[in-house]
């Protein structure tokens, strides 16, 4: 069968700690309409009736191909883990019932385990990394056994892919034209913009490299920057988030953007998903400052010598001590990302963490994660099979995590929770998922309350019910 109608259906509908703009389902599906398909997209995020709302987009547009985009697969908390995949498979079973397209799945979750999440979802074809190229060469191929050996497709009975070739040429993914951005503009009036893909680095844990490829490849910051500038124009959004891996590597990029931003004038303030206190210099913080930053996440992931060692983040606690220093110097705020329970975390290395977190100025907040997800692969993965933490054969699609056996949980967060001098600068998973807080989300995009929205935390903790009196 000839597929000339693609429906990408956008599955996550997590909306904690925030709404996330399927902005790699959008890039994907703009690839495929510049291709010659024609292409719908549906985004289930907000919607109430997700089964109904997919019943009603096949029977109406018929589409002869349908692209599933599976962001998450579960939500990385090992003190109250859940796993989205059960959702996305009863939607599966309907397409099926409902329709006999031809079938892909890609996003973040799927490249982690492409084959476990086939076999779990009872499907065939999935794309590790980025579909730009693979979504419309899967589609349009004439013969599924050609589809089948477009570079990046897995097969659930062919096994692993050719290796796709990563190219440095995007397509601006037109964010706006695909997804519906007020919806999510009147929870945090922020859009999400990606100026490059691929970490080099090669920490303990991490599966980006699986996602974005292993080394950097970046987006020449006049597309990035114009990318901006429409996106302005079509949404009128002020403020924008990059979501880069690593937001200052490869070194000498955060300079090209920044001073792009200052010499098209563009008037929107930024934050960033992730920085590294690697090599960070007060040049780099003064630049941000004069390009409209304002807020970041950066993510030391511990304080300690021994466990940033452990991690193989490549920096010291006193790279992390230096950081700090940099911005508490300047006006942008910063949360910052600890990952608590790793191999060699200790009781004195805990005790760093928190000594750290009560040291930092008023402005900024810490975000807490305890044990880490388990992912294939990985050299965590490796340390959990030595200490048999996991079993050989055991699959992760269901969440895993590693806690090390030098600390119990409970120490660990007595520690945290009465070592923190303040804990309402102390945000944990758990406290992003109030059910009051899409409600307080509204009323501060209605108040236009400046961002982030992650330094209300305390005041959200404060009014919830058990929550600090
Ligand atoms: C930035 C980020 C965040 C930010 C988002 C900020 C924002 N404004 O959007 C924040 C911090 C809020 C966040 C939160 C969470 N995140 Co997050 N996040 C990321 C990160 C680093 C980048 C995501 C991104 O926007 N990438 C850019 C877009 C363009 O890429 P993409 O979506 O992957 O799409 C590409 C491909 O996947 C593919 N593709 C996508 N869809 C489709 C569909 C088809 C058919 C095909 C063929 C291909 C395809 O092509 C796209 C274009 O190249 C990724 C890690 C990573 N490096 O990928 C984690 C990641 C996606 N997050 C993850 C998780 C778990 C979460 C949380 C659940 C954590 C939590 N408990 O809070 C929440 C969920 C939030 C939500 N509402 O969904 C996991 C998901 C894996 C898993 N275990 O399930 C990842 C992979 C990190 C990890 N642990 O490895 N996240
Ligand atoms: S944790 Fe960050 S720096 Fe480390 S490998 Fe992953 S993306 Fe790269």
């Amino acid at each position: 069968m000839d597929v000339q109608r693609v429906l990408m259906i956008s599955t996550n509908s997590e909306t904690a700690p925030q709404p996330a703009v399927p902005l790699g389902a959008a890039w994907v599906a703009e690839a495929m309409r510049l291709s010659g398909l024609e292409v719908q997209f549906l985004d289930l995020c907000f919607s109430k009736k997700p089964l109904a709302a997919v019943d009603r987009v096949i029977r109406s547009f018929r589409p002869e191909g349908i692209a599933l985009s599976i962001r998450n697969l579960d939500n990385c908390d090992f003190l109250a883990p859940k796993s989205y995949l059960p959702a996305v498979k009863e939607l599966v079973e309907l397409v099926r019932c409902l329709s006999d397209a031809r079938t892909l799945v890609g996003g973040a979750g799927v490249s982690l385990m492409p084959l476990q999440v086939l076999e779990y979802l009872g499907l065939d074809h999935a794309v590790v990394g980025e579909g730009e190229r693979a979504a419309p060469a899967f589609f349009r191929a004439a013969r599924l056994a050609d589809a089948c050996q477009v570079p990046g497709v897995v097969s659930r009975r062919g096994g692993m892919p050719k290796p796709p070739h990563l190219s440095s040429q995007f397509v601006p993914p037109r964010t706006h034209g695909w997804v519906d951005t007020r919806r999510y503009l009147g929870l945090e009036p922020v859009l999400p913009v990606q100026g490059k893909r691929g970490c080099a680095n090669r920490c303990l844990y991490c599966t980006y490299h699986k996602v974005e490829g292993e080394g950097w490849r970046i987006r020449e910051p006049a597309d990035v920057v114009d990318e901006v500038l429409s996106a302005m124009r079509q949404t009128g959004a002020r403020e924008f988030e990059f979501v880069d891996s690593v937001f200052n590597e490869p070194p000498g990029y955060l300079e090209l953007l920044l001073e792009e931003i200052l010499r098209k004038g563009v008037r929107a303030r930024f934050s960033v998903s992730s920085l590294s206190p690697k090599g960070l210099t007060v040049e780099q913080v003064r630049l941000m400052e004069r390009a409209g930053m304002t807020s970041l996440v950066i993510t030391p992931e511990s304080a300690a010598d021994a466990t940033l060692s452990a991690l193989g983040k490549g920096f010291t606690e006193a790279e992390v001590h230096r950081a700090a220093e940099l911005l508490s110097g300047s006006s942008i705020r910063a949360l910052w990302c600890f990952l608590v329970g790793g191999p060699s975390e200790s009781e004195e290395s805990v005790a760093k963490t928190v000594s750290f977190v009560n040291r930092l100025p008023r402005k900024e907040s810490a975000y807490i994660t305890t044990g880490i997800r388990i992912y294939p692969g990985t050299g965590l993965h490796r340390l959990a099979l030595e200490e048999g933490v996991v079993e050989a054969d055991q699959s992760l699609l269901h969440p895993a995590f590693y806690f090390t056996r030098e600390l119990t949980l409970q120490k660990t967060m007595e520690m945290l929770q009465r070592g923190v001098s303040d804990t309402c600068r102390c945000i944990f998973p758990a406290e992003t998922r109030g059910a009051n807080l899409s409600m307080l989300r509204r009323l501060g995009v209605l108040l236009r309350l400046p961002t982030p929205f992650w330094r209300y935390a305390g005041y959200a903790k404060k009014i919830s019910p058990g929550g600090r009196r």
